[in-house]
């Protein structure tokens, strides 16, 4: 056995494991939970890890003793060793423990589960509130009950169970909504309801991600969820109610930057559209809506099943704001 390139490998294994522990903000650990299902499933994490880590202590710390302690010590190749056959109290230990173990881990992860696929199981709950969260390349849009748009930053009240039917529009692909402290993965399937939801009482904004590759932009396909106090929620989702309704919230410009600006731009990393900053089309609001409902070329239809109100919020920020702009400005 060359022994230098085993070292090696276990130096750089090591190296690996106190560089991920060190860099990120939680090391190792996961990140820390801000809604009741996510903390259940850190209790899990932590269950699963101590039991694992035990194993693997109880198994190398041996295997490196009766390395050492048996070792050849120069005895000839040829000479046999003792032979040993049987024992039937470490057969019963080694069948008997695993069984213990793996009962422990699925027995918690059973008693853990209800709390984690249903919110309303944990106490302290009140009040449900429904969002409708639809995957599209490569944005999210958030529908609230009164109608309310949003595009990647879901707002929502603090100490209330928020519940999320999470799709994607027919036609599209598949996505999968992400906000590691506030829950666990969720596909966003076209044409097809998954539901979680939450409670977060700690006012802040948590962020997250597109998990499931998704496109050329699936990278820019981020989410955040920022909580506000119930009665300043409640005040902003009925202002912006009227808003939109009577088109002035900034929804246009959520949508240009959320949607457009993600491909489109001198600035666009890898510049996957056309700049169009200064671009007399997009002064042009029916020219601008065949092409975002339909998409062109490589433009998916990005605006499929849009609502006149936030058709007419886009065209009226592009005709603003980006049509007379210059091309660096944007
Ligand atoms: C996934 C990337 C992507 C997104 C998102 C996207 N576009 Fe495009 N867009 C393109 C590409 C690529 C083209 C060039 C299509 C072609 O002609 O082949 C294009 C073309 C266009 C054109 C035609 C430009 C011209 O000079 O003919 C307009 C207008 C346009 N996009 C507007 C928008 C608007 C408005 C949005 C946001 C609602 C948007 N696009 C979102 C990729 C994108
Ligand atoms: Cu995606």
């Amino acid at each position: 056995m060359p022994r230098k390139p085993l070292a090696a490998v276990l130096v750089a294994v090591a190296a690996l494991v106190l560089g991920a522990a060190a860099s990120a903000e939680t090391g190792l650990r996961p990140v820390a939970p801000v809604s009741p299902n996510v903390e259940r499933s850190t209790d899990i994490y932590y269950l699963i890890a101590g039991l694992t880590g035990l194993v693997f202590l109880a198994v190398t710390i041996p295997l490196v003793l009766f390395i050492v302690r048996f070792r050849s010590r120069g005895r000839d190749r040829a000479v046999e060793g003792p032979q040993i056959r049987g024992n039937t109290r470490l057969e019963l230990a080694w069948t008997a423990v695993p069984i213990v173990l793996l009962t422990i881990a699925t027995g918690f992860v059973f008693y853990k589960l209800p709390g984690i696929t249903d919110i309303s199981a944990n106490p302290g709950n009140r009040g449900d509130f429904e969002v409708r969260v639809e995957g599209r390349q490569y944005y999210w849009q958030y529908e609230y009950e009164n109608g309310v748009i949003a595009i990647d930053k879901l707002r929502a009240p603090a100490d209330a169970v928020v519940e999320l039917a999470i799709t994607a529009p027919k036609g599209d692909v598949q996505h999968s909504f992400w906000v590691p402290p506030v829950g666990g993965k969720f596909d966003a399937l076209p044409g097809q309801i998954n539901e979680t939801s939450f409670r977060v009482s700690k006012l802040g904004i948590y962020r997250g991600q597109c998990a499931e590759f998704c496109g050329l932009q699936h990278a820019a396909m981020l989410a955040s969820i920022e909580i506000v106090p119930r009665d300043e929620f409640e005040r902003w989702l009925a202002q912006e109610g009227e808003a939109q309704r009577a088109g002035t919230s900034d929804l246009g410009e959520q949508e240009w930057r959320g949607v457009c600006a993600k491909c489109h731009g001198p600035k666009v990393v890898g510049e996957v559209g056309p700049a169009l900053e200064g671009n007399p089309i997009v002064a042009d609001a029916e020219a601008v809506e065949a092409v975002v409902r339909n998409g062109r070329g490589a433009m998916p239809p990005v605006g499929q099943g849009w609502t006149e109100h936030q058709m007419r919020a886009l065209t009226r920020y592009l005709k603003e704001n980006v049509a007379e702009a210059d091309a660096d400005g944007g």
